[in-house]
């Protein structure tokens, strides 16, 4: 049996650059005595960003849920709005902020995402807009959702908190709707330690974001709207210009653990892995199983819980589905009859460690434990049949 690792191996690990090159930028933040509220190094950021991911239009905030939140504000978004029940929390509380019902739309089983197929069909008069989520990097179908939104006049927010850099067939994965909001938290492919992003198609956003995220305010003593405070600041400004300068090697990294894992995983039963589209450059952001019980011999729940045992700590992201919080449990969409595959997804998936510093060693050590539980299941299985028969 594979020995359990000395130290924890987490899921993942925040991109860190150099000290001495953060503490140096610092020293400028330092000798300009401004730290936040439009400073140079979040404008300076703003514009690298912009070039980077090859965005017109971008607008920096404090974190991803507040640029998503802010971002349908600025849209003025009323009544429904189609989502998926499959993400993390802060997709609907962004909806729910902004007195947005969430309608749920089951998802599709290869990438996750929410099913294109299936939205049609939850229109109605009060719906206002789509909010997909590219789920761990995986795009949704964006040709199919863009094709219906213009058809019945939505407007189609995307919720890329993992697509940092994701390109479709070269396209840069905010040039798909109107809105594309990503996350720069401490735990994201590229941070700020916290922050996030909003890429918007029509420039006359700008604006209207910049006073959305700093109290409506247009000017010292003029509030044009209700606003709130989302601006990024100058520390986060400095990390993230550093991060930047690193990311490309990061994504190089994680490429290679994610051919480790490919390779150690594809014998094993009951373990199929989530891979990328073939014409999409992937972000790298998660590395996630799906564990198909009957024929792996075990649940999702008990590998999470077994790996603990050899210091290895995986995430059951995301879990619960969002449909099932207290507060939508009356809402017809939320019923889980209506979304069968994110119900079956949300038992299987398991969020792997995965980042740049994690080395192939390891990996494979994860994947040998993963084939050891294997067996022992299978040995009980057998066990199990010797004494019925
Ligand atoms: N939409 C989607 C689809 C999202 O996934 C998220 C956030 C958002 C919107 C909202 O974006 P933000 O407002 O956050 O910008 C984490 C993150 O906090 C969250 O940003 C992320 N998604 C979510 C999927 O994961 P937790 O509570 O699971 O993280 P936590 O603290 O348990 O960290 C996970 C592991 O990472 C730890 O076990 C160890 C490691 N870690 C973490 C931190 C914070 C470190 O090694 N160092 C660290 O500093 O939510």
């Amino acid at each position: 049996m594979e020995s359990s690792f000395k130290e924890p191996i987490f899921i993942t690990r925040p991109l860190l650059p150099p000290l001495e090159n953060v503490t140096s930028k610092m020293s400028e933040v330092w000798d300009s005595k401004w730290l936040t509220n439009n400073g140079m190094q979040q404008q300076r950021l703003e514009i690298e960003l912009k070039n980077y991911l090859n965005v017109k239009h971008l607008s920096l905030f404090t974190n991803g849920t507040l640029a998503l939140l802010l971002g349908m504000k600025a849209l003025d978004l009323k009544g429904e709005v189609i989502t998926t029940p499959f993400t993390f929390p802060a997709t609907v509380q962004a909806l729910d902020w902004n007195n947005l019902t969430p309608v749920f739309c089951d998802i599709n089983p290869d990438t996750l995402t929410i099913d294109a197929t299936k939205i049609e069909s939850l229109i109605t008069d009060k719906t206002s807009a789509i909010l997909g989520v590219h789920v761990f990097g995986n795009p949704c179908d964006v040709e199919k959702i863009q094709s219906i939104a213009d058809k019945y006049h939505l407007k189609v927010i995307y919720d890329g908190a993992h697509t940092f850099g994701t390109k479709i067939n070269d396209k840069p994965i905010s040039s798909f709707g109107d809105m594309t909001m990503f996350s720069f938290h401490a735990t994201k492919l590229f941070n700020t330690v916290e922050g996030g992003a909003l890429a918007f198609k029509d420039k006359g956003l700008a604006e209207k974001l910049n006073h959305l995220k700093n109290f409506g305010l247009a000017g010292p003593e003029e509030v044009v709207l209700s606003g709130l405070n989302a601006k990024m600041n100058e520390i986060q400004a400095v990390m993230g210009i550093e991060v930047l300068k690193i990311v490309g090697k990061e994504r190089q990294k994680r490429h290679e653990i994610k051919k480790t894992y490919e390779k150690n995983l594809a014998h094993i039963p009951g373990i199929r892995v989530l891979t990328s589209l073939e014409n999409e450059n992937s972000s790298y952001q998660y590395f996630v199983i799906e564990i198909d019980e009957n024929e792996y011999g075990n649940s999702r729940d008990w590998i999470h819980e077994e790996l603990k045992k050899f210091n290895v700590f995986t995430r059951k992201y995301f879990y619960p589905l969002c449909s099932e919080f207290h507060w939508y449990q009356h809402l017809d969409s939320a019923q889980p009859g209506n979304l069968i595959v994110a119900q079956k997804a949300v038992q299987q998936v398991l969020s792997m460690p995965y980042y740049g510093d994690l080395d192939a060693e390891s990996v494979s050590k994860i994947c040998r434990i993963l084939e050891e539980l294997h067996s022992v299941n299978l040995g009980n299985i057998k066990k199990d049949k010797v004494l019925f028969e």
